[in-house]
C-alpha cells in the first residue's frame, strides 16, 4: 500500500518533468534565442552573475541621497544588501526606535529640533597611508550640515556631528591620508551666527569655510573639541579632496559664485544662475591643513559656537590658505593617487585642468601672486601652476583613477559619456556613453594612493527608459562598466530605488571583517556593555510609583516576560537583550499601537520607553521569522485603569488537558529524541570542531536541550500529581525544546555535508 503510493507519486513527478522540459530553453542558445540575448549579453552577464552563495569582490556604500541612509551592493552583481539608517529612522533596524539609537539621531538635531532626514551625499572610507583600512565609513548631510560616522564592524552608524557653524555644507566627507581629520566644507555662505542678518551684509556678514574634524581612530569617534574650521570668504565652496603623497598636508577646495551674487528676482534682479556663472573664473581654495592643526595648537584659534575657527587674516597672515583661479563653476576636485596633481572638472567648460602641485609649492615658496581677493587671500596665477588642460566634452563633473599609471575617467553629465583620459600626456583615449546624464563616477579604490581599476559605476541622474515604467519618480540608474579591457564595456543597470544618490565608495571584501554577533548584553551604538544587560533567568519587572521596567529576553522562541501588566499613565520601559549565539538568529520586538519596533541582533540589549497613556490590552510579538515557532513568540502588555479590582479569577483561559493527550504529547518526544540523537549522532562522527559555525551551533542546540530536560522534569511533576492540565503543556514546552535542538542540528548537518565534513576515526 505505502509502496504504491510512493511509486504512483515518483510516476507523477517523472511525467511532470517531461512535459516541463518539452517547454522549457535547456540550452544557452535556446535561452538567448528566447529571451533575444546577444553574445556580448551573455559576456556581461558571465561576468556579474554570482551563483547562489557567491561572494562579491567589492562592497559599495553608496549615499542615499534624500533618503538620509547608505546602501550596501556587491560588485560585480550589483546585489543590494543593507540599507544603513544614517540621518533618518529605520525601522527595520530598530533605528531611531530605540533608546540607544535615538540618542545618536539626537546628535544630529539643529537648534534643538529633530531633523528626520538628511541630503546625503558623499561616503568616505577610513584610510591608513592613503589606502582604504575597511574600518569606518563617514558621509555627510548638506541640507543639515552634518556628518555621521559608521562604524563597519557591524555597519551600524555611531555617531553624527552638527556643524555648529554653517547653515549647509556639500564638500563633505572626504579624509586626509591617515584619517587624521575628516573635511567638510561650507556650501552656501551664511552668518556663522545664528541670528538674523540682511543680505544687504552679505560680503561682510556671510561666510564659508572648511571644517576639519578630528577623528580618534581607536575609539572610532569624532572629537568636536579637538577639531576647527578655517574661515573662508562667501564664495559657495564646493567638493573637496585631501592631498596624497606629497601633498598630504594639504586640502583643496573649490568654489562657484565668487561673484558673491545675492540673487532675489522679487526685488527686480537677475536670478542666482546669472548672477553667480558671470565672471570666467572662480577659486580652487588650498589650505595647509598640517599647520592649521599647529596653529589651532597654538590658540592662534577664535572660539565661535564652541568651534575652533582660524580667521581669514589669521591664515593669510600665517601663509596657510591661498587661490588659484579655476575656469568658472566648476565641480569636482581630485587629486592624483601620486599626489602629484589636482584635477579640476570643468562643469561649464569642456575641459577639465590639471594643476601641478609642484608649481603651486614653488609659487607659494617664491610668493609669486597675480593679486589678492577682497579678502585679502593671496591668488597664484593659473598659467603659473597649470600642467595641462584637456578638452572632454560638456559638463566635466567628476574625475576617477586607474591602476593604470595616469590613466582617469571624467563623467561629462551634459554629453552622458564617460571619458578615459591620460592625464600626464592631456590626449582622450575612449568613451562610452551611458543612461543619462552622470554625477559622479567611481573606480574601483579610485580616490585612494592604490586604485584597482576593473569596474567603474556610472551614478546616473536620470533612468528615463531603462526598467518598467514605476510611476513619474523614477529609480536611480548605477551602471556597471567593465574597465579592464582596452575598450570600457558597459555591464549592468542596477534601479536603486532611494535618491538621490551622489557618489558610492567600493571597498575591496577582503578588507571587511564585519562581526557575526555582539558579546552578551551590548549597546551597540555606544560600543560598551549595556548597563541594562539581562542574562538568562534573571529576567525581572520592577515596579515603582508611576513606573515599570522591564529586563526582559528573546531566545527562540519566546519573549521573556510574556504578560506585563501596567497601570494607565505608567511609564513603561523595556530591556530586551537577545540571548541568542547562533548567526543570524535576530528578533524583533513590535507592540500595538506604542511606535514600538526594534531589532535585537544577537548578543544586543536595547530599550523601548514610552508612556502607556491609555488603558487597554497591547500584544507585541518577534518581527522576524527566527524559527518554526515564531508566530508564537508573543506577549500582552496589559494597561489597567486606573484602581482596577479583578473581578474574574484565574484559569479562565485556553484548552483543557487530559491525561490522553499528556500520554499523546510524552509518545512524540520520544520519537523526537530519536530524530535528535540521529542528527547527533552525525555531527559527532564527523570533525565539526573543524568548522566554527558547526560548533556555535552545537553549543546553542546543547542549550535548547537543557532547557528541554527542564522542561520534562517539570511535566514528569506535574504528571506524578496526576496533574494533567499542566502535565501536558509542560510536555508540549519540552517538546518546544526539542524542535529548535532538532532544526539547529539539521541546520549544522547540512553545513557539513555542504562544506565536505570527514568522519573521525
Ligand atoms: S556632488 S553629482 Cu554632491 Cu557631484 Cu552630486
Ligand atoms: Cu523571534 Cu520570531
Amino acid at each position: 500500500m505505502k509502496l504504491k503510493r510512493r511509486w504512483a507519486l515518483t510516476l507523477g513527478i517523472a511525467t511532470a518533468l517531461l512535459n516541463h522540459s518539452a517547454m522549457a530553453n535547456n540550452t544557452l542558445e535556446e535561452v538567448m534565442q528566447a529571451r533575444g540575448l546577444t553574445q556580448k549579453d551573455v559576456l556581461a552577464a558571465a561576468k556579474t552573475y554570482t551563483p547562489t552563495g557567491g561572494r562579491d569582490e567589492y562592497l559599495a556604500f553608496s549615499s542615499g541621497g534624500q533618503s538620509g541612509q547608505v546602501l550596501v551592493y556587491g560588485i560585480p552583481s550589483m546585489r543590494i544588501l543593507k540599507y544603513i539608517g544614517v540621518f533618518t529612522p529605520e525601522p527595520w533596524q530598530g533605528y531611531g526606535f530605540d533608546e540607544e539609537s535615538k540618542a545618536v539621531l539626537a546628535q544630529g538635531r539643529v537648534n534643538g529640533k529633530d531633523i528626520n532626514y538628511g541630503d546625503a551625499h558623499h561616503p568616505a572610507a577610513s584610510e591608513t597611508a592613503g589606502d582604504y583600512d575597511g574600518k569606518y565609513l563617514f558621509i555627510n548631510d548638506k541640507a543639515n550640515p552634518r556628518i555621521a560616522v559608521i562604524d563597519l564592524h557591524d555597519f551600524e552608524t555611531k555617531q553624527i556631528v552638527t556643524n555648529p557653524l554653517y547653515k549647509s555644507a556639500h564638500g563633505g566627507a572626504f579624509v586626509t591620508e591617515n584619517t587624521e581629520y575628516v573635511i567638510e566644507s561650507a556650501q552656501y555662505a551664511a552668518p556663522y551666527s545664528k541670528d538674523y542678518v540682511p543680505l544687504e551684509e552679505f560680503n561682510d556678514q556671510y561666510r564659508g569655510g572648511v571644517t576639519y574634524w578630528k577623528f580618534n581612530k581607536e575609539k572610532g569617534r569624532i572629537e568636536p573639541e579637538n577639531s576647527f574650521t578655517v574661515e573662508l570668504p562667501p564664495y559657495s565652496q564646493d567638493l573637496s579632496d585631501a592631498g596624497k603623497g606629497p601633498s598630504s598636508e594639504w586640502s583643496f577646495t573649490n568654489s562657484f559664485c565668487t561673484e558673491r551674487y545675492v540673487g532675489g528676482i522679487e526685488r527686480g534682479r537677475p536670478p542666482f544662475e546669472a548672477g553667480c556663472s558671470a565672471k570666467d573664473t572662480d577659486f580652487l581654495q588650498m589650505i595647509h591643513w598640517k599647520k592649521a592643526a599647529e596653529l589651532v595648537a597654538a590658540g592662534k584659534a577664535k572660539n565661535i559656537n564652541g568651534m575652533n575657527v582660524i580667521l581669514m587674516e589669521t591664515a593669510v597672515a600665517e601663509g596657510i590658505l591661498f587661490l588659484v583661479p579655476e575656469p568658472k563653476s566648476p565641480h569636482g576636485v581630485d587629486v592624483t593617487p601620486d599626489g602629484s596633481k589636482i584635477v579640476i572638472n570643468g562643469k561649464l567648460d569642456t575641459h577639465v585642468s590639471v594643476y601641478s602641485f609642484e608649481k603651486l609649492m614653488a609659487a607659494v615658496d617664491a610668493k609669486k601672486f597675480e593679486g589678492k581677493d577682497a579678502y585679502g587671500i593671496p591668488i597664484i596665477a593659473m598659467q603659473d601652476v597649470l600642467h595641462t588642460q584637456v578638452e572632454l566634452g560638456l559638463g566635466p563633473l567628476h574625475t576617477q583613477f586607474d591602476a593604470k599609471q595616469c590613466v582617469a575617467y571624467t563623467s561629462l553629465y551634459v554629453d552622458s559619456t564617460i571619458a578615459r583620459w591620460n592625464y600626464c600626456e592631456g590626449k582622450v583615449l575612449d568613451k562610452i556613453s551611458i543612461h543619462y546624464n552622470v554625477g559622479h563616477l567611481m573606480t574601483m579604490g579610485g580616490d585612494t594612493v592604490n586604485p584597482d581599476g576593473k569596474y567603474l559605476v556610472s551614478l546616473n541622474k536620470l533612468a528615463i527608459d531603462r526598467f518598467n515604467p514605476v510611476g513619474p519618480l523614477h529609480p536611480q540608474n548605477h551602471q556597471l562598466i567593465d574597465i579592464s579591457g582596452d575598450k570600457m564595456e558597459l555591464l549592468y543597470d542596477m534601479p536603486v530605488p532611494l535618491g538621490e544618490p551622489h557618489y558610492v565608495v567600493a571597498i575591496k571584501a577582503d578588507k571587511l571583517k564585519p562581526a557575526i554577533r555582539y558579546q552578551s548584553g551590548w549597546n551597540s551604538r555606544t560600543n560598551q556593555p549595556s548597563a541594562f544587560k539581562t542574562r538568562a533567568g534573571r529576567e525581572k519587572i520592577e515596579v515603582t510609583e508611576g513606573k515599570v521596567e522591564v529586563f526582559g529576553s528573546t531566545i527562540r522562541s519566546h519573549i521573556t516576560p510574556e504578560i506585563i501588566e501596567a497601570t494607565e499613565g505608567d511609564e513603561v520601559i523595556i530591556h530586551l537583550t537577545n540571548l541568542e549565539r547562533a548567526q543570524d538568529e535576530t528578533h524583533g520586538f513590535a507592540m500595538y499601537g506604542q511606535n514600538v519596533q526594534l531589532s535585537i541582533e544577537p548578543g544586543k540589549t536595547v530599550t523601548t520607553r514610552f508612556i502607556a497613556d491609555k488603558a487597554g490590552v497591547y500584544p507585541y510579538y518577534c518581527t522576524e521569522f527566527c524559527s518554526a515557532l515564531h508566530l508564537e513568540m508573543q506577549g500582552y502588555l496589559l494597561v489597567k485603569p486606573k484602581g482596577y479590582q479583578a473581578t474574574v479569577s484565574e484559569g479562565k483561559a485556553g484548552a483543557v488537558y487530559t491525561k490522553a493527550e499528556y500520554d499523546k504529547q510524552v509518545a512524540t518526544n520520544i520519537e523526537t529524541q530519536g530524530v535528535i540523537d540521529s542528527v547527533v549522532g552525525f555531527i559527532t562522527s564527523q570533525n565539526y570542531q573543524d568548522f566554527p559555525p558547526v560548533v556555535a551551533s552545537v553549543e546553542d542546540a546543547t542549550d535548547q536541550l537543557n532547557f528541554a530536560k527542564e522542561a520534562k522534569a517539570k511535566a514528569d511533576a506535574a504528571a506524578a500529581k496526576g496533574d494533567w492540565q499542566n502535565g501536558a503543556l509542560w510536555a508540549n514546552q519540552w517538546w518546544q525544546y526539542q524542535v529548535k535542538a532538532a532544526d539547529i542540528g539539521l541546520r549544522a548537518k547540512a553545513y557539513l555535508q555542504e562544506h565536505g565534513s570527514k568522519p573521525v576515526k
